[in-house]
């Protein structure tokens, strides 16, 4: 047994997987801790898909309701979503098993905005919360938690539920004690503004405080974080962190910000973290992240003393990185803030720290509302994650793209989002490799040239000719104007043709 659990009480209740997996009823409601790939519970989710497993050969239902914090890992999402061990999930998912399930049907996904996701857990929005399955990397004498690679929603699910199991994994770094910092927002009618004033305020505790009589199992395990490693930035991607470069630096011509006075929030994926390799070479310093997740590139600017600290949830590292973090942590958790996903992602503190939005997009329409989610409208990709809450309340809102995805047969821009997870009134600034618009100030039909102009040439004849279309003839309401029998041809050109253009 591991040095790990220092508390008498709880030692107790060490068991192994299999036998803590019979805590998970069928039926349950089960909150996992982890997000996007850190921090999720190793042992228990291949031990529920083996308990589904048994009771589908046997002829007997087995499915349980997960609550996350974001997305997880094969290893986690990946293998209940095979044994179909998983009725229905929330919030963001990226399991490439799971998002087949959710897209044919055989499984239910509630994509609500990662800010809101504990509190309505905990407000019993849901239904009441079975068991929570949290991983840590260390229990302390009283019987506290501190959490690991990230905190997700590990306090409202330990509020929430009526059972707990504990995962203590000895992979992840001691030395991550003293990066978190656990802060909740009191229940209504209590509220109280949230104390922090600048992304590097620390505002609570370095650990969790939970009802301990609630843990029915611990189970031990020493096993990595599975995150996927990055793309290495090719040409269009440098394109538009140049482009998005150009616009900061045109912020600072205008005097809406300073070389030192850049708060960035920064979407996961392979473009955002493009942009922050483009932000190694530029002139801004003193750079600060409120943002959900911290990425390589963070990593890098932190270490070339471009970014002096970074608030988050969690991290999103590539292998290489998620090493490099678990044998420095020490010296990190000078800079870098791990919170609650209700404070890291909170709307009150982003409006107040005054970040920049920005995230990445399927598509975008030639007015600027944006579709994050669900491609041709109806197939999830992800999920909404926390662009909601960063883009509807940050300082400027943007979006980066490559102008075109699948080989060019889909355009980033269109004619008419399919689906919008962000309206024109919430988009500021929209970036590709051809550059960007600045959306802001203006009408929705002096949007459209600029917004053309970030589509690939071959796309910018056909949206031009929709918008003659939606002008001219029949069409006569010129506020947003459309022509609905044809605003998605690209779309079904797609689902036709398998090509956008015709
Ligand atoms: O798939 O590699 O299989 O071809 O989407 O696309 O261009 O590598 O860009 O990694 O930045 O992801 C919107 C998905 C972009 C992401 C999205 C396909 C494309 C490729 C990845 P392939 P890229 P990125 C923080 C904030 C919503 C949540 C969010 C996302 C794959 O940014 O999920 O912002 N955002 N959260 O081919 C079909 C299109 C497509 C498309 C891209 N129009 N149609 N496929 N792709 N556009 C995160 C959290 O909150 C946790």
């Amino acid at each position: 047994m591991s040095d790990r659990i220092a508390s008498e009480k709880l030692r107790s209740k060490l068991m192994s997987a299999d036998e803590a997996a019979q805590f998970v009823n069928h039926g349950d409601k089960v909150g996992f801790s982890g997000f996007t790939g850190a921090g999720y519970p190793k042992a228990l989710p291949t031990a529920i898909a083996n308990r589904a497993k048994e009771a589908h050969g046997a002829g007997n239902d087995y499915a349980i309701d997960l609550f996350t914090g974001a997305s997880t890992a094969p290893d986690c999402d990946g293998v209940l979503a095979e044994a179909d061990a998983i009725r229905w999930r929330m919030p963001y998912a990226s399991d490439p098993i799971m998002r087949n399930k959710i897209n044919s049907g055989s499984m239910g996904y509630s994509d609500i905005h990662l800010s809101h996701s504990g509190q309505q857990v905990e407000e019993g929005f849901f239904g009441q919360l079975n068991v929570a399955v949290i991983e840590v990397t260390r229990i302390t004498e009283d019987g506290h938690l501190i959490p690991s690679s990230s905190v997700g929603n590990n306090v409202e699910w330990l509020n929430a539920a009526e059972k707990v199991i504990l995962e203590v994994n000895s992979w992840q770094s001691e030395n991550l004690e003293g990066m978190h910092d656990i802060w909740s927002v009191p229940a209504l009618p209590n509220r109280i503004a949230v104390p922090i004033n600048k992304a590097g305020d620390r505002i609570g505790k370095t650990y969790i405080e939970f009802d301990t009589d609630k843990v029915v199992a611990i189970v031990e395990t020493n096993t990595p974080d599975r995150n996927a490693p990055f793309k290495p930035v090719d040409d269009i991607s440098k394109k538009i962190a140049g482009n998005f470069l150009d616009f900061l630096e045109g912020e600072v011509a205008a005097g809406r910000l300073s070389y030192d006075g850049y708060v960035m929030q920064s979407g996961v994926g392979n473009v955002p973290n493009a942009v922050m390799a483009g932000l190694l070479e530029s002139k801004f310093e003193n750079i600060q992240a409120y943002t959900e997740v911290i990425q390589d590139g963070m990593v890098d600017l932190i270490d070339a003393g471009k970014m002096t600290v970074a608030s988050a949830t969690s991290f999103s590292l590539s292998p290489e990185y998620a090493e490099k973090m678990n044998n420095d942590a020490k010296r990190y958790r000078e800079s870098i803030i791990l919170r609650p996903q209700q404070i890291s992602n909170h709307p009150e503190v982003i409006r107040r720290v005054g970040l920049i939005a920005t995230n990445g997009l399927i598509e975008a329409d030639i007015y600027g509302n944006v579709n994050s989610t669900n491609v041709s409208g109806s197939r999830v990709m992800n999920g909404i994650g926390g662009s909601g809450d960063f883009t509807r309340n940050g300082y400027i809102s943007s979006f980066i793209t490559p102008s075109e995805a699948k080989g060019g047969a889909i355009s980033a821009i269109v004619p008419f989002a399919s689906h919008i997870d962000h309206t024109e009134h919430d988009v500021m600034v929209v970036i590709s490799e051809y550059g960007y618009a600045d959306l802001r100030g203006l009408a929705p039909r002096e949007r459209v040239a600029k917004m053309i102009g970030l589509a690939h040439p071959d796309y910018r004849p056909l949206l031009e000719e929709y918008y003659a279309r939606a002008t001219s003839g029949d069409n006569k309401y010129m506020q947003t104007p459309h022509d609905l029998a044809t605003a998605f041809d690209f779309h079904i050109n797609l689902a036709k043709n398998g090509s956008m253009k015709a």
